[in-house]
């Protein structure tokens, strides 16, 4: 048991061994741990990214761009497993000096365009496809400001919440009390917004949904750290009228379905690279149960 009034050192020190689902990939330093280069597939965009809710934003926006006739959006999703530390090979680091998933290649520019945070992806393509970012100056103003709330605020659930409530190694009770409290105060901030406006740039289904439906739409469901129960998400109703609303597009089923390594199988597309791979690469047809 750790002790509860700690007082830091003077200086910080490495402590390797502090426990939690994740201190065997966190580091102090960045760059790269292993030389790797990246493989490249055939189309124009090249995702290398796993189906957590920072991946699942661009996976959707590329499915809805295809779904809206945007051929020129085809493109490989590579799976890169954070568990094994591949978000630290050479290449990866290229293109993301941060070393987190999502990272993309635009190879349609010359020389090619790298891309890293969801958020700058979503507004790259948006902007690139003229899709999915309202045209007008109010709108697209409304969905750039809740695109940046998403990429501001997700942190502390993910970070701040999640971490305390579900992953370090012991419960305190002053953080999960700070990040719970946070994240009841988001879930209202969008509550509210959702009970006057459809979308969050009002009645245009937008980028800031995508950023926003995988990490907020999936913690109203219960799914997310379980913790459905402990911040009363069944209150925010008009977040799960949204929630629903999104996850009944097309695009957004399938975008979800990518790079996801858990649930059921025909629900994981471990990689893809072509439409069809959707009626035959996903992971019940690859690995048949017996
Ligand atoms: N702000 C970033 C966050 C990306 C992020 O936190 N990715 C996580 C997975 S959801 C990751 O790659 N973690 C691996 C690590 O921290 O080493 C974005 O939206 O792209």
């Amino acid at each position: 048991m750790a002790d509860p009034t700690y007082t830091p050192p003077k200086i910080w020190t490495w402590d390797k061994e502090s426990g939690g689902r994740f201190a065997s990939i966190n580091r102090p330093i960045a760059g790269p741990t292993h030389d790797k280069e990246l493989p490249v597939g055939k189309h124009p965009f090249q995702l290398y990214s796993l189906g957590t809710p920072n991946g699942v934003k661009v996976t959707i926006m590329f499915e809805e761009l295809l779904a809206a006739g945007f051929k020129a959006a085809e493109y490989d999703a590579w799976l890169i497993n954070i568990g094994e530390g591949a978000q630290f090979s050479s290449g990866f680091v290229d293109i993301n000096p941060n070393s987190k998933i999502p990272a993309l290649m635009d190879h349609s520019t010359t020389p090619p365009t790298r891309l890293f945070e969801s958020g700058s992806m979503l507004l790259y393509l948006a902007e690139k496809f003229g899709a999915f970012l309202p045209k007008d100056h109010y709108k697209r103003t409304e969905a750039i400001n809740w695109l940046f709330w998403q990429m501001g605020s997700a942190p502390f659930l993910g970070g701040g919440f999640g971490h305390f409530y579900a992953y370090a190694p012991e419960k305190y009770e002053y953080p999960i009390n700070r990040y719970a409290m946070e994240v009841k105060r988001q879930l209202d901030v969008l509550d509210r917004h959702l009970k006057v406006n459809e979308y969050f740039a009002g009645d245009e289904y937008s980028i800031a949904d995508m950023a926003i439906w995988p990490w907020y739409g999936a913690l109203v469901t219960g799914a997310v750290y379980d913790a459905g129960e402990f911040l009363q998400v069944h209150e925010y109703t008009n977040v799960i009228r949204w929630m629903k609303q999104v996850g009944a597009r097309p695009g957004v089923k399938r975008g979800a379905m990518v790079n996801r390594t858990f649930g059921k199988p025909e629900s994981q597309l471990r990689e893809r690279h072509d439409a069809s791979d959707f009626d035959t690469r996903t992971q019940d047809k690859l690995e048949p149960q017996s």
